[in-house]
């Protein structure tokens, strides 16, 4: 969702909001000491050395609809150290391939199945309203899906060892396990924008925006003593609100990662072309993805972890992790590496996906360039900031593209041959995407993946504890991606409850 999707098919609700109710808990706001006085704007202290990406190549033909002729998309990683110069701007204008735009090989290493040629189907799990996030919980296997609306629902997975295979048995329960409905509407690209559960699955977190189109972070402790999990919703706390000057743009992502620190997105506020010139300014959220420590801290609700790039250092506020972003929809960790995956939607020409390795700090300070940089080109005569890293992947708006939808990497048992490929999509057009990273700095490869139909807007993806990856449209589906054989068999119940 970011340009393109505010536009497209996002009806307004009328919302009666509900000014008696105030089922959280107002915590302090940060106090200002908790905040380093920014000096400067200037770029922080020390940070590691990391790979910087610069694309090198964008190659893009033109994408008929049945997918077999879809194209390609290859860019080359660059290590680039320190302040860098971006590479040339790709002479292509967007249009149908250009003059010697070759068809771009799918495949990267050894015998890895070509992208194009996985078998996959898309395996109905649920039908939901407008679901746009979706989250596994420590000690089950079930699945929560954030309806923008402003509802949680809990999916159960009931899963069967046979002598045949596993079966899987899904259930949509009927009762939200959350519903804050009252305290968000779905004008625009507001609502119910993300969700995320403590590792210990005891606290249930969500990024909305409220009747304001302000953006809120709140925690709400979870209750197991029921029959069905619930979020006690008069205890909810407010962690972190941020005004927003748009409608649009308002990140939404909300996720922890392997270290235990929460991450949250927030684009640059909105409009078109950063006017408020934030992407490039640390010293405020808007334009960047936040890591705080969600336990709270003696005159605030969360805790600023002390490895963050300005915790110690003056230049940005300390929940800044990673800036320079337009509207990060959605961002993912790899489950078996930690690297942190960014899919920040262009302005009106150029998608981009971004590879933040662990190895290198897993974006730890990295400016993803937004205003200066669109994609891996220069916005409006931009150049690349200092300590510029690049997408390693980029798409244009040829052949109904509009607005990327970031996903996951694939590290589910089902389909070995998508192991390691990260999955995204495009909003717009419906294909589903994978990008396979090269080995010993080879070149990434992308290519769209065959998942048996194209998707209706898809907005987002989800996550399984056991890597398997989930999509999930406008339309309300949530799928589960499947191979074509093998697999888990599902089967859908109906709750009587
Ligand atoms: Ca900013
Ligand atoms: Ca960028």
């Amino acid at each position: 969702m970011g340009s393109g999707a505010g536009e497209v098919g996002l009806a307004a609700r009328s919302t009666t909001l509900n000014q008696m109710r105030v089922p959280l808990q107002l915590r302090p706001p940060l106090s200002p000491s908790a905040i380093p006085a920014s000096a400067g704007g200037r770029a922080p202290g020390p940070r590691r050395a990391r790979f910087t990406l610069v694309a090198a190549g964008l190659l893009l033909a033109a994408c008929g609809d049945g997918g077999g002729t879809a194209p390609s998309v290859v860019t080359t990683p660059t290590t680039v150290a320190g302040t860098t110069a971006a590479g040339e701007a790709p002479a292509g204008t967007g249009a149908a391939a250009g003059p010697g735009t070759p068809a771009a090989p799918a495949t990267t290493a050894g015998a890895a199945v070509p992208l194009n040629e996985i078998g996959l189907r898309l395996d109905l799990v649920a039908s939901l309203d407008q679901p746009l996030a979706l989250t596994p919980r420590a000690g089950s296997d079930d699945l929560y899906v954030a309806e923008r609306v402003g509802r949680v629902r809990r999916i159960e997975r009931t899963i069967r060892a046979g002598a045949d295979g596993d079966t899987e048995t899904v259930k949509l329960i009927t009762r939200p396990v959350l519903d804050i409905s009252d305290l968000t509407t779905t004008d625009g690209e507001r609502g119910l924008l993300g969700l995320a559960f403590s590792p210990d699955g005891t606290e249930l977190f969500v990024h909305y925006t409220d009747s304001n189109g302000d953006t809120v972070v709140a925690g709400y402790p979870m209750d197991d003593s029921g029959p069905s999990p619930v979020a006690v919703e008069d205890q909810g706390r407010i962690l972190l609100t941020q005004e927003q000057p748009f409608s649009n743009h308002n990140g939404g992502g909300l996720l922890f990662g392997p270290d235990g620190m929460l991450y949250i997105t927030l684009g640059d506020g909105g409009s078109g072309g950063d006017p408020t010139e934030t992407g490039q300014d640390p010293t405020d959220l808007l334009g960047s993805i936040l890591r705080i420590d969600p336990a709270p801290a003696e005159a605030a609700p969360y805790t600023i972890p002390t490895d963050n790039p300005f915790a110690q250092a003056a230049g940005g506020r300390p929940e800044v992790w990673v800036w320079g972003v337009r509207n990060p929809w959605r961002v993912s960790f790899d489950q078996a590496t930690g690297d942190l995956w960014v899919a920040d939607v262009g302005q009106g020409e150029v998608e981009e996906i971004d590879w933040l390795p662990a190895a290198d700090g897993a974006g730890r300070g990295a400016n993803l360039g937004w205003n200066r940089m669109e994609g891996d080109r220069g916005f409006e005569g931009g150049t690349p900031p200092e300590g510029y890293t690049g997408p390693v992947a980029t798409y244009g708006h040829d052949g109904g593209r509009c607005s990327v939808s970031g996903g996951y990497v694939y590290r589910g048992a089902t389909i070995p041959a998508l192991d390691g490929v990260y999955l995204y999509a495009d909003y717009c057009s419906g294909e589903v995407f994978g990008l396979r990273l090269g080995t010993g700095g080879g070149e990434a490869a992308t290519a769209p993946l065959d998942v048996g139909r194209k998707g209706e807007s898809i907005v987002a993806f989800g996550q399984s504890a056991d890597g398997e990856v989930y999509m999930l449209e406008q339309s309300g589906a949530v799928s589960r991606i499947s191979p074509t054989t093998g697999g888990v068999a599902i089967t859908r119940a109906s709750d009587n409850g």
